[in-house]
């Protein structure tokens, strides 16, 4: 069984505030009609024996916001269930892990993203969003960090890379390939930045990146992993930036086929 849950935090955004409003919007196309909930291996993700949506966290203020997302993810952990968490900044994946490290053996972590987020502390903000994979690698809660669709490394975030093992399929490198030959053993997290997607495909993110993976290299991953995935989130959606919604049907595509990966 899977929980949903809308995290409304963007207070950790360095450029532009707007991801705390998508949880509502990937809801909205879900549920238009514009689209059914067959993931294309047929199975209807919203069935009710399947997934429950326990609505949106209230986390916008930053004295409280991470110990509300921990507690949050705590919560549906403890009832057996499985968690995909819908917006938010990218800086909601470190106390979405630090939940998940109370209850599973540290995951290997399938980060799809434009950047590495793995700044020591950007902006004088450790908890930035260009942060939580530097938090996450310090205390051991990913056994394996695998990013795909990097295309902005810099010295300091090669370093990191080196720093923390970290394996990395750029964009530039991309093929389905070589995804397969990680040998990846579970249990897996998925973490989708959105502007992981070229802007052509996701243009309602905060940081435009050209170059980018297309929705159908994201889906294509998600449709190889075999192993047990226990848990995703969908982040970075700005609906502020998007054009007709168009990134908010690529983030609820992608939802029906991150949870297809999650149901055994
Ligand atoms: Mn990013």
């Amino acid at each position: 069984m899977i929980s949903l849950l809308g995290l409304c935090l963007d207070y950790n955004s360095s450029h532009l505030r707007g991801p705390a409003a998508a949880p509502d919007m990937i809801r909205m196309a879900l549920d238009s009609g514009s689209m059914n909930h067959a993931a294309e291996n047929r199975l209807d993700i919203m069935s009710p024996k399947r997934l429950a949506d326990m609505g949106n966290i209230v986390c916008d203020i930053p004295e409280t916001g991470f110990n509300k997302i921990i507690a949050a993810i705590d919560k549906e952990l403890s009832k057996g269930r499985k968690v995909i968490s819908l917006g938010g900044d990218h800086s909601v994946t470190y106390p979405i892990l630090q939940a998940y490290g109370r209850h599973y053996e540290p995951p290997t972590i399938i980060h799809f993203d434009a950047h590495p987020d793995l700044y020591d502390n950007f902006e004088d903000n450790p908890h930035s969003h260009a942060s939580p994979f530097a938090r996450i690698m310090e205390q051991g809660l990913a056994k394996r960090l695998i990013q795909i669709g990097i295309r902005t490394i810099n010295d300091h975030q090669q370093d990191q890379i080196e720093r923390f093992g970290v394996e990395v399929i750029e964009a530039r490198h991309f093929h389905i390939d070589k995804f397969r030959a990680l040998n990846i053993k579970g249990p897996v997290y998925i973490s989708m930045d959105m502007d992981a997607l070229d802007p052509a495909f996701a243009p309602g993110v905060s940081h435009h990146e050209p170059g980018g993976l297309t929705t159908r290299n994201v889906i294509d991953v998600l449709q190889s992993i075999e192993m047990e995935v226990i848990g995703g989130d969908i982040v970075e959606y700005n609906p502020r930036k998007d054009i007709h919604d168009m990134t908010a049907y690529v983030a609820a595509k992608i939802l029906k086929e991150m949870a297809a990966a999650m149901i055994d």
